[in-house]
This record gives C-alpha cells, sequence and structure tokens, in this order.
C-alpha cells in the first residue's frame, strides 16, 4: 500500500455569508481531506488551536490512524475536552475519515458499515412574528415535502425571541459584531407555547412530526410543567428544555412528563450525556461530528446511547458548515439507532463555496455516493470572503439578570 504521511494540515477561515473554519490535511500520496472546525462565535480561537497547537504534532504522522491520532490529540492535550478542543480534534478526525473514505474510492457511509435505511429524516426550521406566520412557515415545509417541522413563534410581549428573524431573511443568530441583548419572559412564553401547539395541530392535524426547542431558558421544574402541558399535542420533542451541565435535572423533568426529550448540542463528549443515556432520562441525543470530536467520538456516543434506547437527533445548524452537514448524513446512514437529523439549509453562497453531493428530497436528504464525504472547498476564492466577526446574542429577564439566550 502506498505511504500516506500527513504533509499539510492547513486552517482556511472564511465567511461565504456567514464565517467556517475548515482544516485541509493533505498527504504524501497527493489526496486530501477536509474536516469542520467551525464554532459559532469563537471560531478564531478553534482556527489558532489548529493552526498554532495541533497542525505542526500531525506533519509526518500516518493518515491511515485515525482513532490512533484521535487519542494522540485527546490524552495528549493533557488538559481535555471542551468545544475548543473537541471542535478541533473533531476537524482533523472528519478530515482523515474523509481521505481514507477517498482512498478507499467509496462513500463515507460505505467504509462506516454501509447504509442503514434509504435515506436521512431531516426536520426543517418554521417560525413566525405572529400564529398566522408560524402556520404559513409551516404550511410551506409541509409544500418543501418535510415530514418533521420544529415550531418556534414570536411570543406576544417579549421583543425578540430565539428561532425567529428580525426581518424576512432566514434566521441567523451570530448577526452582529457584538453580543445583542435579547430579553426574556418565561411566565409570557409558557403560556404562549401551548396556544402555539394548538394552532398548529388544529391546522395540520396529527400526522406531522413537531418538534419545539425551549433554547436552555427553563428551570427543572418549569421545563417540567411545559412538557405536561404540550403533552396532548404529542410533540416528537421538545429540545434543550433547561440547561444540562447538571445531567441530574433531566431526572425531575422525566418525572413529571411523558414528552420526548432532546439535550446535547453543546455537549462535546460522552462524559456530558453519561447519566442523561445510562439512566434514560432522555430519548434523543443531540451531538454533533463538529462540536463533539468527529465521527470518531460520536459513534462512541450514539453505540453508548443504542444500549439505553436513546436515538440520536444531530444538531445541524447553518452554523456547521456543509462539510460538517455532509459528515453528519454518513453518520446518520449508517447508525441501527438514528432518530433524526436537523437541517436548516446553506445560503446559496455558502453551498457554492462548499460544492457537495448531498441532495433534498421529500423530507430526506442522501449524502450522495462521491467517494470520502463529498464535500468540497472552493478554496481559491476563501480571500474574497474574509472573517467577519459576528456574535450570537447574550439574554436578560426583564429586570436586567443575565439568563441562558
Ligand atoms: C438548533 C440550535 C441553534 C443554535 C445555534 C447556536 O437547535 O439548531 O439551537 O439554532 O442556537 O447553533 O450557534
Ligand atoms: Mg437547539
Amino acid at each position: 500500500m502506498a505511504e500516506s504521511k500527513i504533509v499539510d494540515a492547513k486552517v482556511i477561515v472564511a465567511c461565504p455569508a456567514r464565517n467556517f473554519v475548515t482544516l485541509k490535511i493533505t498527504t504524501s500520496d497527493g489526496l486530501y481531506g477536509l474536516g469542520d472546525g467551525t464554532l459559532n462565535g469563537r471560531e478564531l480561537a478553534v482556527a489558532a488551536y489548529l493552526r498554532d497547537h495541533v497542525a505542526p504534532c500531525l506533519i509526518g504522522r500516518d493518515a491511515e490512524r485515525i482513532e490512533d491520532t484521535w487519542q494522540y490529540l485527546y490524552r495528549g492535550a493533557y488538559w481535555r475536552r471542551g468545544p475548543v478542543t473537541m471542535a478541533a480534534i473533531a476537524a482533523v478526525d472528519v478530515a482523515l475519515w474523509d481521505l481514507k473514505a477517498k482512498r478507499a474510492g467509496m462513500p463515507l457511509y460505505q467504509l462506516l458499515g454501509g447504509r442503514c435505511r434509504e435515506g436521512v429524516t431531516v426536520y426543517a426550521h418554521a417560525n413566525g412574528h405572529s400564529l398566522d406566520g408560524l402556520l404559513d412557515s409551516v404550511a410551506h415545509h409541509i409544500e418543501l415535502g418535510y415530514k418533521a417541522i420544529r415550531v418556534q413563534a414570536a411570543v406576544p410581549g417579549v421583543p425578540d425571541v430565539y428561532g425567529v428573524p428580525h426581518g424576512s431573511q432566514p434566521y441567523e443568530p451570530a448577526d452582529s459584531s457584538l453580543p445583542r441583548e435579547e430579553t426574556w419572559s418565561t411566565p409570557k412564553y409558557m403560556r404562549f407555547a401551548p396556544e402555539m401547539m394548538e394552532a398548529v395541530r388544529a391546522r395540520f392535524g396529527f400526522d406531522l412530526a413537531l418538534l419545539h426547542d425551549a433554547h436552555h431558558r427553563l428551570t427543572p421544574i418549569e421545563a417540567a410543567a411545559l412538557g405536561k402541558s404540550l403533552e396532548g399535542y404529542r410533540l416528537f420533542w421538545l429540545e434543550d428544555a433547561t440547561p444540562a451541565e447538571n445531567q441530574e435535572a433531566f431526572r425531575l423533568i422525566r418525572q413529571h412528563t411523558t414528552t420526548p426529550l432532546a439535550v446535547g448540542e453543546v455537549f462535546n463528549s460522552i462524559f456530558d450525556c453519561q447519566r442523561l443515556i445510562s439512566e434514560q432520562l432522555i430519548d434523543y441525543i443531540r451531538t454533533s461530528v463538529v462540536h463533539a470530536g468527529g465521527i470518531t467520538h460520536l459513534r462512541r456516543i450514539a453505540s453508548f446511547a443504542g444500549l439505553y434506547g436513546v436515538r440520536t437527533g444531530c444538531h445541524g445548524p447553518t452554523d456547521l458548515s456543509p462539510i460538517g452537514m455532509g459528515a453528519a448524513l454518513h453518520f446518520d446512514l449508517s447508525i441501527p439507532n438514528f432518530g433524526i437529523q436537523e437541517h436548516m439549509p446553506h445560503a446559496p453562497l455558502t453551498d457554492e463555496f462548499f460544492p457537495h453531493a448531498y441532495t433534498y428530497a421529500n423530507g430526506m436528504m442522501h449524502p450522495g455516493e462521491a467517494p470520502g464525504h463529498g464535500v468540497e472547498i472552493d478554496e481559491a476564492a476563501a480571500e474574497k470572503f474574509p472573517y467577519k466577526r459576528a456574535y450570537l446574542p447574550v439574554c436578560r429577564l426583564e429586570d436586567g439578570t443575565m439568563h441562558n439566550w
């Protein structure tokens, strides 16, 4: 077998409609692999971590040794875990899987064991400034073929709400060069949420898989009450009902409601969800390829979750690049306990910058048959799209207290 040593590891930071961090690993046999290391609002930290601390250690390593390289970067850092470290490790890991699959001449999902299903069921985002606006948005996504839709709407009396765009542009929360301040009222939201679900079910019935993201805003007992008040609407899931640093918080929610629970988009290691999974406190684990250590670590989380009947529901916002999305689709297709995949379509400019083999049709996505993960980068165009500082908002309660955004 031809030698395959890493000869270059280049970090590309570019802003084709929004910021992305890409790692390109080139090997001595002339192949290259691409990985996504985008961490929304903290992109340059990952870029520096990769460029200054990871790239020098990669040169000369055997590109075929994916697991060994993962362990080398994880154990070798001494300072384990954390979003920056794990996004950097993920970028290397996905680039190496891309390389290995290209070398094998097969799409990555084949290398991961072949497909477990016909395609990847995805959910879309519907939102509105009013209930009518939300219903129109749901109708639009049904027309596009989606069978699963997340609903978010402006809460009366609350000026800015997570998941609802300011104008008519698609929702993109990292929209300002310093953090924008939002105001939050849990009581107003708790009163409104059942009304919103009632309107959606009354108009579209119960065939639609309905999802909702509480975006870490509630205390455990508030989350329990919300879950209970939504039971009749048969949600597919209630997401991020409460922050999960304290995994035991979910035990309290679980005791009170049968509404299915999803959490984990901000997790970066299996240890962040060990108890949530082993005690069956959640139904869906939302860790992503990009923020949870790449294909290698995400497979470990999914296998562990499978033991306890927990299914996957990978995070898939626009702040993961098409490389992250492509890698996720190969992963989704190849694991037995897949649940659903989030799909927030990228801006046309992003899609142009990252040409990709994956496709969407009738509520499903497919990673395509190109060797590797099937996502490319228009490297020559990177200079045209320099990094643009962009922060996520912060959030305060009505009395000014800092809250979770
Ligand atoms: C989701 C998420 C995102 C996050 C975003 C932050 O469910 O898709 O909650 O919208 O807010 O990824 O960068
Ligand atoms: Mg979310």
